[in-house]
């Protein structure tokens, strides 16, 4: 077994998925690994999102690390403030600050097959050499900025909600929001109090179910942080109701669709009393197509006296505002964009160079793919976690991340032991792992015929895992020697040897 300073293990990004790896390795006793963050602050997309009202639409005790459950919840749904302060008291808690090279970008990777080793190039212009990389840069992260005409000629201020500029004041502003997805539904009642005028430009409406938001007391936080085991019945009860209520999110069924689609429209009715108003915020699309939206008070924000629903298509953005294609210009002082994401996950976030020189964009020309959402024929040793196809409409991504965590975790281990220079999964496993999650999509409701960011291109959903997290989880608790091509250094030593023992004995006398 190496020494652990023989196994340096490179982490890309300290979000999330990142500061999860971190903690599983040290817990393992694992401790030559560096995380490389871009930013200078730890957090991913809780650092990166502040817009008002931002907070997570699934509930604290499952959107948390279940080794790290946490008693300080104040409500059932976090705000991003009290996540990020998870994420930075765990760095903390962990000491995870000797291994974390703050602004620090990740330029390029290149896979050394010799050594079985990757080299990775920072912004800084030094390298890193890794046996293995953790990447975990997330799936949503750079803002997606519409293409409007006139965009750059407005006059007044104009930000995307995952850069919010605080400077800006809104009360009493004339504001537009372009835009009616998660974090739409989030702005819009929370700064519809404030500004004198809100303008919310939808081009498709949402299915938004009720969120029933709570606070916890101060007694429920003691009696959490006094007896742990109520955090872990209360994840676990979440977490299969969840899984219970997942196939009205994402099968393809008239039927369960019904269920989901009577839910969200009581939601709408408890919320708007005008007829003609509940039917422009209809959607008319199957139930679960785009992300389902939680929310008591989105809807409910339109009843106000300043607000309006806009859905006359854009024109254009205009200096004075925006322009909708009936000719009206409507005035404004803020524009705020609420776009959504480059999906992330549907290419190389770097140039990654595997075997052969290779590039994983090149690897991917048609579409990202990778087996069990991890690792990729070609990249060895290199492991993704939130990759393609490993994302769920109906529960906590954590889940799917702590089961990639679990078993890169097991690799890494089997690496030690065993004196392995590198595993690099199979065509072959990987094209009918992937041909079987294409099979499953036919009877998923993402492909029912509206448009979102699950679906890339070519139509394929290479965002979302077709199934139950349970299932996942199962599918990828067991590291499969066989679907894997291994090198081992001991067999490489051994024939060294015994070619210098030929080599000894031919030229001997
Ligand atoms: O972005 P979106 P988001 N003209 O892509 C509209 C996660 N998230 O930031 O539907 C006019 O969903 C676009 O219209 P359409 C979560 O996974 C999680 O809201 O394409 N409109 C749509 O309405 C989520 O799914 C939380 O017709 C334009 C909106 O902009 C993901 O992030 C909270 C337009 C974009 O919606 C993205 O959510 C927030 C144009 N040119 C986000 N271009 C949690 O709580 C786009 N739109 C965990």
């Amino acid at each position: 077994m190496p020494d652990q300073e023989d196994f340096p293990i490179a982490i890309i990004g300290a979000g999330f998925s990142g500061i999860g790896a971190a903690i599983r390795l040290k817990q393992e006793g694992i401790e030559s690994f560096t995380m490389f963050e871009r930013a200078s602050e730890v957090g991913g997309t809780w650092r990166d999102n502040t817009y008002p009202g931002c907070a997570c639409d699934v509930q604290s005790h499952v959107y948390s690390l279940s080794f790290e459950q946490n008693p300080n919840w104040s409500r059932r749904y976090s705000t991003w403030q009290e996540i990020q302060e998870y994420l930075i008291g765990l760095v903390d808690k962990w000491g995870l600050e000797k291994h974390l090279r703050r602004n620090t970008e990740i330029v390029s990777a290149e896979f050394d097959e010799e050594k079985g080793t990757w080299a990775l190039k920072t912004n800084e212009g030094d390298t890193f050499t890794a046996r293995v990389v953790l990447s975990g840069v997330g799936g949503l992260v750079d803002p997606s900025y519409p293409t409007i005409d006139g965009i750059d000629e407005f006059s007044g201020d104009m930000f995307h909600t995952a850069r919010w500029n605080h400077e800006v004041d809104l009360t009493d502003k004339r504001v537009a929001v372009i835009g009616t997805g998660a974090s739409a539904i989030q702005v819009v009642p929370s700064i519809a109090p404030l500004v004198a005028k809100l303008s919310v430009f939808q081009r498709t409406a949402a299915w938004v179910v009720p969120k029933f938001d709570l606070e916890y007391s101060p007694r429920v936080k003691r009696l959490a942080a006094r007896f742990p085991f109520l955090l872990r019945i209360a994840r676990f009860f979440k977490y299969w109701l969840s899984e219970l209520l997942g196939p009205i999110v994402f099968l393809d069924s008239k039927l369960l669709s019904r269920i989901g689609r009577s839910i969200s429209m009581w939601n709408l009715r408890r919320q708007v009393q005008d007829p003609e108003l509940q039917k422009r915020l209809t959607p008319d699309f199957q139930f679960g197509c785009k992300r389902v939206l939680v929310s008591d008070d989105y809807w409910a924000a339109f009843e106000r006296a300043n607000v309006e629903l806009i859905t006359e298509p854009i024109e254009a953005i205009r200096r004075e505002g925006i322009e909708t294609t009936d000719g009206k210009l409507h005035v404004f002082d803020v524009i705020v964009l609420a776009t959504g994401f480059l999906l992330g996950l549907a290419a190389a976030p770097f140039q990654i160079r595997g075997r052969g020189g290779r590039t994983l964009d090149e690897a991917w020309r048609d579409g990202a793919m990778a087996y069990k959402g991890m690792t990729v024929s070609g990249f060895p040793n290199w492991f993704t976690m939130m990759g393609p196809n490993t994302g769920p409409g109906h529960t906590s991504v954590l889940v799917y991340t702590e089961a990639q965590i679990a078993h890169a975790l097991q690799a890494i281990k089997k690496m030690m032991a065993e004196d392995i220079k590198y595993c690099d999964v199979r065509q072959d496993v990987q094209d009918r792992y992937n041909e079987g999650i294409q099979r499953r999509m036919k009877h998923m409701v993402w492909g029912s015929g509206c448009h979102s960011w699950y679906l890339s291109s070519d139509g394929r959903n290479r965002s979302l895992y077709p199934g139950f997290a349970w299932e996942y989880i199962l599918r990828t608790r067991r590291l499969n020697s066989a679907d894997y091509e291994v090198a081992f250094f001991e067999s490489e030593r051994q024939l060294e040897e015994s070619d210098e023992v030929e080599q000894g004995l031919a030229a001997a006398p």
